[in-house]
């Protein structure tokens, strides 16, 4: 699957046509190969009004025109300030650029229409209409239409994937005129998740994230905060939480920093959600409030969590649900400016953890689900009550048979039966097959787990799942594979999982990077082509690579797709 003879087969490809490099793939595109050039003085106008471009524009508040002006600001500093030259693509020692001396047509317009009026939630998931149309003429004057400045933000991107860097160092230009592309996602979810439990990652790291998420056209972050290794977040109304659970006073996030994670990829068009993942993986909170806690740090771990240390909520304690209302009355009315979500976790709950609490002392299903059901149940009309609709994994509704509410968006990891028995229910889904987009895993966790890594190498241990997936395996995957229409339409798209307990800020960005974007690329442009065929690894190879230079030129260190021989050939 990976051998060099498959990866280099795209050089051929290559020499039939040139790649409008576009990453993600617009729905439709055509293009005429002539050049254009650009610079610095492009009239911009939005709605009719000119638009001058302000170098590190943030926007004063979250509206379509300050969203916009930050967006063309960043966009056009992205062309001129990075070094963008994808030479690798191109035969060493051939002159393969336009020749300035030959004429030059200057880019002299781009005119930005939004059509619609952006509301509060435009910013946050739900029926934003994230379609554009791109234009270039002949003549050089850009068109770009879109419904939401969200839409508008993605036609920009695409607008800067068009342009090369000339190796005089003074020009910018695209090898096509009269480009024509209309684009709209496939799925509306299109997301990454990250662990800040397992290892921390400080606010940069996360906002290096975001970037380049916005240039994969990837719209949702999904911080899965906690869980029994740590406890990072800061809570002003029970400082102690963090105070035990985090790693390190300086492992934390505040207030402050949550609130400028979030609005940074608001103004992004990354809509940033929590997880606080209950009743199980929460042995953190044992360190602060251990009368909350049952089997915290139990050994052997097996028999109580799936991964060490164990610890879960006490599944009837008037406690745990006075701590619950508090935790809540303090952290929602902050996320909820900013996204339409809030995930209760609810994976990998062990039964036998009850056997531990003195006012249950039971593994029987017919025990627990009644309890589980109301605990439950609590925490989504506070979830509700503050204007937010609940997430749960999977286990919930299929190994708990716990019955949600109908708005409850349920996310998938353990593969296609279950995304086809929750569609069967009618639940929406969020789909992370583990089998596809866990990006920490290889695929052989459960043998090399059987083969002794978990039970041999003791406590602690944390490579007992890799080596990791291939982006051709994560390409290859389609969320709907196998579903009836009706079943399929509920899918919203999916996540790629980056479970850190083998990965830290040194690591984050190669492990996310290149495979997160062909993830991006199956949700927004859809695992088949406009004619029903399989997107072709052989198309996608050639754009990635030039797409992943652009992201570590713009500082993601993004680990690569081929070797430069494959695109270069021999002189
Ligand atoms: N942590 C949490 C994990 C995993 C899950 N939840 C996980 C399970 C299996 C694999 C990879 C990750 N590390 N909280 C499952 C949703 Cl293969």
């Amino acid at each position: 699957m990976c051998s060099p003879f498959l990866s280099c087969l795209s050089l051929f490809l290559l020499a039939l046509s040139p790649v409008a490099a576009i990453w993600p793939a617009p729905q439709s595109l055509t293009k005429d190969s002539s050049v254009l050039y650009l610079h610095q003085n492009i009239q911009v106008t939005y709605n009719g009004a000119s638009m001058s471009y302000i170098y590190g524009y943030v926007p004063s508040k979250l509206t379509g025109k300050e969203v916009v002006q930050a967006g063309v600001s960043r966009t056009l500093a992205g062309i001129f300030n990075s070094q963008f030259v994808p030479w690798k693509l191109h035969k060493p020692h051939s002159n393969w650029e336009p020749d300035p001396s030959q004429g030059q047509k200057w880019l002299k317009t781009l005119e930005i229409v939004q059509s619609g009026q952006d509301q509060p939630s435009t910013f946050k998931a739900g029926e934003v209409d994230e379609s554009y149309n791109l234009t270039l003429s002949a003549e050089g004057d850009v068109k770009l239409n879109a419904v939401s400045s969200i839409g508008v933000l993605y036609g920009l991107e695409t607008f800067s994937q068009l342009f090369y860097q000339h190796s005089t160092g003074i020009f910018w230009y695209t090898p096509y005129a009269s480009v024509l592309i209309q684009d709209a996602p496939q799925f509306p979810h299109r997301g990454v998740m990250i662990d800040t439990a397992r290892h921390f990652f400080p606010v940069s790291d996360i906002l290096r994230t975001i970037d380049a998420m916005a240039w994969n056209k990837l719209n949702r972050l999904h911080v899965h905060v906690t869980d029994s290794q740590s406890w990072p977040l800061v809570l002003p109304s029970m400082p102690e939480v963090s105070e035990m659970g985090a790693y390190h006073p300086s492992q934390t996030y505040s207030p402050t920093d949550i609130d400028r994670i979030q609005r940074y990829g608001a103004e992004r068009g990354v809509e940033v959600y929590l997880e606080i993942d209950m009743p199980g993986h929460i042995g953190a909170v044992a360190l602060s409030h251990p009368e909350l806690i049952v089997a915290y740090n139990e050994m052997p771990f097996w028999w109580w969590c799936s991964e060490p240390p164990c610890g879960a909520f006490k599944l009837n304690s008037p406690a745990v649900d006075a701590f619950l209302e508090k935790l809540f009355d303090d952290l929602l009315p902050r996320v909820a400016p900013y996204t339409a979500y809030f995930h209760t976790g609810g994976d990998e709950l062990n039964k036998n953890d009850s056997m531990l609490d003195d006012a249950i002392r039971s593994n029987s299903s017919t025990v627990l689900q009644p309890l589980l059901q109301k605990f439950i149940d609590t925490q989504h009309v506070r979830i509700r009550k503050a204007g937010l609709t609940p997430i749960t994994w999977e286990e919930i509704p299929l190994a708990w048979n716990v019955t949600l509410g109908k708005d409850t968006v349920v996310h998938s990891w353990l593969g296609s039966d279950s995304i086809k028995a929750l569609t069967g229910k009618g639940f929406k889904v969020i789909d992370s097959n583990y089998n596809f987009w866990y990006l920490d895993c290889g695929r052989g966790q459960w043998l090399s787990w059987a083969n002794g890594n978990a039970f041999t190498m003791g406590y602690p241990f944390n490579d007992w799942c890799s080596p990791t997936k291939s982006w051709r395996l994560v390409y290859s995957y389609d969320p709907t594979a196998g579903l009836a229409p009706e079943e399929a339409k509920l899918v919203l798209g999916g996540e790629v999982a980056v479970w850190s307990e083998t990965i830290d800020p040194a690591n984050l960005d190669t492990l996310i990077w290149p495979r997160a974007s062909a993830a991006g690329e199956v949700l927004w442009s859809g695992r088949r082509d406009a004619s029903g065929q399989n997107r072709s690894q052989l198309d996608a190879t050639p754009r990635l690579n030039e797409f992943r230079e652009r992201m570590v030129l713009k500082g993601v260190r993004s680990s690569p797709v081929q070797m430069t021989f494959c695109t270069q050939g021999k002189p």
